[in-house]
């Protein structure tokens, strides 16, 4: 019997796969590995179970992916949301920004999840909220601590399947516990010398909410990949950059060294902030010297 279901975990070789409310453990056949194609979790997924078996099957087909993220590796999600603490870890605005690329490139609709304000004063998150909803980012301000904002995020995940990414110990696990207690997932400490987190999550799993949809919770990450990007074209990827870019005189400017450039004439009127160009000068950069090897 064919059964369509979808990948909500990959462990040891084996593949769960939700079809309704029931779970199958499955192993992929051999021929996606001749494909050269591996099932990842979110892959819709044809399975084929024998009458006498329970909950066992094997994958036999992968339907057409809508999108893949890499970083975490998870098929066919509706949104992101990028969470970063505003202290303990302290944001990272780089690994922010890269974070927001590898969206862009993925299209993919975002939000920013600053978690933690109880442990800050107002003033700074106010202004950090400003600061990315002035390019054109949906922030959101949360504490599991306080249990602020939770209805707002509880929101804008009803019914889609979110990814919830961001460094190791910024609370994402302590979010989706707060939306959903039976998950019970497991929270870390942060390490008082390294005042970073400890990797408590270790998996990628579609977690099912009772809102409707899923959420993944997926692994801290410390820093991400852009090696597959093209140069020319992360000034896109820098979303408030967009409006700008009819205004190069070059075809392929760079917006570093050309002259006649809409980005830069954009920077010096403060239409961009010298944080975010700062950043994209240091990603093009990063790029150009990978592609010269
Ligand atoms: N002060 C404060 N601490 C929080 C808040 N949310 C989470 N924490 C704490 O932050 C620590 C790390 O939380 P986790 O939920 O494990 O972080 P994570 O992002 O899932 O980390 P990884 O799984 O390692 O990627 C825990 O000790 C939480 O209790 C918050 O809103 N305020
Ligand atoms: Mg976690
Ligand atoms: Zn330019």
């Amino acid at each position: 019997m064919i059964l369509n279901g979808t990948i909500i975990k990959g462990i040891g070789g084996f593949y769960y796969v939700a079809v309704k409310k029931d779970i199958y453990e499955c192993k992929a056949r051999g021929k996606f590995r001749i494909d050269d194609i591996m099932p990842v979790v979110g892959d819709r997924v044809a399975i084929e179970v024998l009458p006498d078996e329970d909950y066992i099957g094997s994958i036999v087909k992968i339907y057409p992916r809508e999108n893949l993220l890499i970083r975490p590796t998870v098929s066919n999600v509706d949104q992101a949301i990028i969470v970063f603490s505003i202290q303990q870890p302290d944001p990272n605005f780089y690994l922010l920004d890269r974070f927001l690329l590898l969206v862009e490139e993925q299209n993919l609709p975002v939000y920013i999840c600053f978690n933690k304000i109880d442990l800050q004063d107002e003033n700074m998150y106010i202004e950090l909220r400003q600061h990315y909803e002035e390019i054109g980012y949906k922030v959101i301000l949360t504490s599991t601590l306080m249990e602020e904002g939770l209805a707002t995020l509880e929101q804008v995940m009803v019914g889609k399947t979110t990814v919830l990414a961001g460094p190791s110990g910024v609370g994402k696990s302590s979010l989706i516990n707060q939306l959903e207690p039976k998950l019970n997932l497991k929270t870390g400490e942060i390490s008082a010398k390294l005042r970073r987190g400890k990797h408590t999550t270790r998996h990628v799993e579609l977690l099912p909410l009772k809102i409707g949809g899923y959420v993944v919770d997926t692994p801290g990450f410390t820093s991400l990949h852009l090696d597959h990007l093209q140069q020319e074209d992360i000034g896109y990827y820098f979303k408030e950059f967009r409006p700008y870019l009819p205004f190069c005189k070059f075809n392929h400017c760079s917006h570093i060294h050309e002259p006649s450039c809409g980005v830069k004439a954009a920077l010096e009127q403060n239409k961009i902030s010298v944080q975010r160009y700062n950043n994209y000068q240091m990603i093009f950069q990063e790029i150009q010297q990978q592609k010269r090897w």
